[in-house]
């Protein structure tokens, strides 16, 4: 059996939003063409408190993008986005949802970030998806959705150390930066993550 992860496709990832990843539109329609292919679709969705400490205006003297030790772990500071209940931590109105079974939703904990579906960035604490999926017979996930780099990138290491045969598509997702997206596509390549257009699914 096979999953579609779908990772935030959210208003403040999207043109207009607050942390926008460029071009995130044009991957929804290649996503909503996709669905159809799965036995499972399940969707990632950043969901901050006001106060989370990802957010640079949280900090003293600090700016978006500026990078600081977070307890320990590295963290980039971001502008505001997802925070819960808010119109831009909504999936965006053109990414179709009917058949998305299960919304795990992330970075609810103020005090650490959570770029993966699985685990928060510390790795202390489980969203319950690997089980999830599991528990559904998953055998291969597929990764999609937003950011390239950041969530889409730590989704796929964290399925394939659960034991998933991952796959990436890589005209499914789009990047935050060009730097850290070679990079992330690098490191996944040495983990075996599987490389793939939609055409060839
Ligand atoms: C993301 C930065 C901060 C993402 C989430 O979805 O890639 N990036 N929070
Ligand atoms: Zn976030």
């Amino acid at each position: 059996m096979r999953a579609l992860l779908i990772v935030d496709i959210q208003n403040d990832f999207l043109p207009g939003g607050s942390l926008a990843v460029p071009k995130g539109d044009e991957i929804i329609p290649i996503v909503n063409d996709l669905q159809t292919k799965f036995d499972l679709v399940v969707a990632t969705q950043d969901w901050h408190p006001q106060n989370h400490l990802s957010f640079a205006s949280n900090h003293l003297e600090q700016q978006p993008f500026n990078i600081i030790d977070l307890f320990g772990l590295t963290q980039v500071l971001w502008p505001d986005h997802c925070v819960q209940g808010s119109e831009g931590a909504e999936f965006s109105k053109e990414l179709e949802s009917n058949n998305i079974s299960a919304i795990f939703r992330k970075g609810m904990d103020p005090k650490v970030d959570s770029y993966s579906g699985f685990f928060d960035n510390g790795h202390k604490n489980n969203t319950g998806l690997s089980a999830y999926l599991k528990g559904k017979n998953i055998k291969e996930v597929y990764v999609c959705g937003l950011a390239a780099d950041y969530c889409v990138y730590y989704t796929a290491k964290d399925a394939i150390k659960e034991g998933f045969r991952t796959f990436y598509i890589t005209d499914a997702t789009k990047a935050i930066s060009d730097n850290t997206y070679s990079e992330a596509i690098e490191t996944l390549k040495s983990l075996n993550v599987t490389f793939i257009t939609s055409k060839n699914i």
